[in-house]
């Protein structure tokens, strides 16, 4: 062969490598370059506040919550089961549900744990900033139009939800149970589409269920079954997590599970997402609608009000502007002329208030899993979005094989070490693991205790 011929050969080659074929998450993550990745798989992603400047968030820049991996899902497979407290169970094609009267519902939708890493004490569960939120158009049937078909026995109370996705080892399945009343109110939609488009397959292709103004976990994506029940639903994602306490609580205060109640309605927030020249970003307020808006350009001194934008719908969340530039003094010389300044120290600020008169606290609401965080947002008017990439390894020290091993054969590096959490609070998590399958000897379970709380806390 000569060296040309082998050149040849080998151009050849790269031209058409031997390819893995990718996951769904690998397809998802290379349309969402600019997100922040949380955890690669299970795909986590969320959005920095400066890519949140539109009214409707782009798919591009939409934030994903999965608790476990993307299923496959074959189009032409897919059915839809009604069972449980109904009169007639049924079955609904892809087809059938394209079939039936559309509606499209502009709404807001925020993961209960935007905001996490803001509590202190810090809180076990993904570190989410600022940006587990976005805004888009869905579309689909109304969901009180499926129960209908059915036909809802009277003793139906909640109608439970169940994706296509399945826990991890023996970790429990993802199923929410939705009260009633709310499946059956008019903008409760068992959607398909999302700003125009189908769902894409991270978003819950082909079906997922739309609770306009409620937390994320509502939203349950692959739809396959739901059933109507007599009760809120008992299993580890309604019983367990998203609960927030009924009562104030302490920071760092153990509460106890009769003092907890499902999530439901977000509550009244802000989100800035550019600090100067002008200040501009968004506010929402779950079923409420917001009625005013104000920004401080110091600190929190003085408050001015913004203007609200012209693109609203009622569980949508409202665009806000506020004309403000960092401004730098100029010489007396060449009066009245300012320039925007450089970087400079500002502080901005925003808080909204909603049609029910909440409004944002001043300090945030402790609670056992660090939900629903919304103190009035603040940005420095030079804050440019850092991006710090994860360490390559797990640090050195015993029980690292045992991390390595036992906590990434599910989980991503990426997660782990975002955690920052106190001993008792790692004993817990790895309790939890040990629970959902992960198999863990006694003294192992003490050594990887140790190593994580020593290292991630
Ligand atoms: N089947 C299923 N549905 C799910 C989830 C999940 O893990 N599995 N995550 C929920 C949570 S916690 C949130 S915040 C939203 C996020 O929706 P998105 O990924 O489309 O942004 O989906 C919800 N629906
Ligand atoms: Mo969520």
């Amino acid at each position: 062969m000569t060296r040309r011929s082998l050149l040849l050969a080998l151009g050849a080659g790269l031209a058409s490598p031997p390819r893995a074929a990718s996951t769904p998450e690998e397809t998802a993550l290379r349309g969402k370059g600019r997100l922040i990745v949380h955890s690669p798989r299970p795909l986590d992603l969320e959005t920095p506040p400066a890519l949140l400047d539109d009214w409707i968030t782009p798919l591009r820049r939409f934030f994903v919550r999965n608790h476990f991996y993307i299923p496959s899902i074959e189009a032409g497979r897919w059915r839809l089961s009604v069972e449980g407290l109904v009169e007639k169970p049924f079955h609904l094609t892809l087809g059938e549900l394209g079939r039936m009267p559309q509606v499209e519902r502009v709404a807001t939708m925020e993961c209960a744990g935007n905001g996490r890493s803001y509590f202190t004490p810090r809180v076990a569960g993904i570190q989410w900033r600022k940006g587990a939120v976005g805004t888009a158009r869905w579309k689909g049937v109304r969901l009180r139009d499926v129960l209908a078909r059915a036909g809802l026995k009277p003793q139906a109370s909640h109608i439970a939800f169940d994706g296509a996705d399945t826990g991890m080892a023996t970790a429990p399945d993802f199923i929410r149970s939705v009260p009633v009343e709310k499946c059956l109110h008019p903008d409760t939609l068992l959607a398909t589409h999302m700003n125009g488009v189908p769902l894409p397959l991270e978003h819950g292709f082909p079906a997922r269920i739309i609770t306009p103004g409620w937390e994320g976990a509502a939203a349950v994506k692959w739809l396959i079954r739901m059933t109507a029940i007599p009760e809120e639903f008992d299993g580890f994602f309604m019983k367990t997590a998203y609960r927030y306490p009924t009562r104030p609580v302490a920071p760092g205060e153990a509460v106890d599970a009769k003092d907890m109640a499902a999530l439901t309605s977000l509550t009244v927030k802000t989100l800035i997402t550019r600090a100067s020249g002008p200040v501009a970003g968004a506010a929402w307020a779950g079923e409420a609608d917001i009625v005013r808006v104000e920004v401080s350009t110091d600190g929190g001194g003085s408050w001015q009000e913004a203007k609200l934008g012209t693109d609203k719908a009622p569980f949508a969340w409202r665009r806000f502007q506020h004309d403000w530039t960092a401004l730098q003094p100029v010489p007396k010389h060449r009066a009245q002329r300012t320039k925007p300044a450089g970087p400079g120290p500002f502080t901005v600020m925003a808080r909204a208030t909603d049609s029910l008169g909440r409004t944002q606290p001043s300090s945030p609401a402790w609670n056992p899993s660090g939900y629903l965080h919304n103190i009035p947002d603040s940005a420095r008017a030079e804050e440019a979005e850092k991006r710090e990439g994860p360490p390559a390894e797990l640090p050195p020290g015993e029980g690292r094989a045992l991390a390595q091993e036992r906590c990434l054969a599910c989980h991503d590096r990426t997660l782990i070490v975002a955690q920052r959490l106190d001993p008792g609070r790692w004993t817990r998590e790895v309790e939890k693991m040990i629970r959902w399958g992960t198999p863990l000897s006694e003294p192992e379970k003490a050594t990887l205790t140790r190593y994580l709380a020593e290292h991630f806390r």
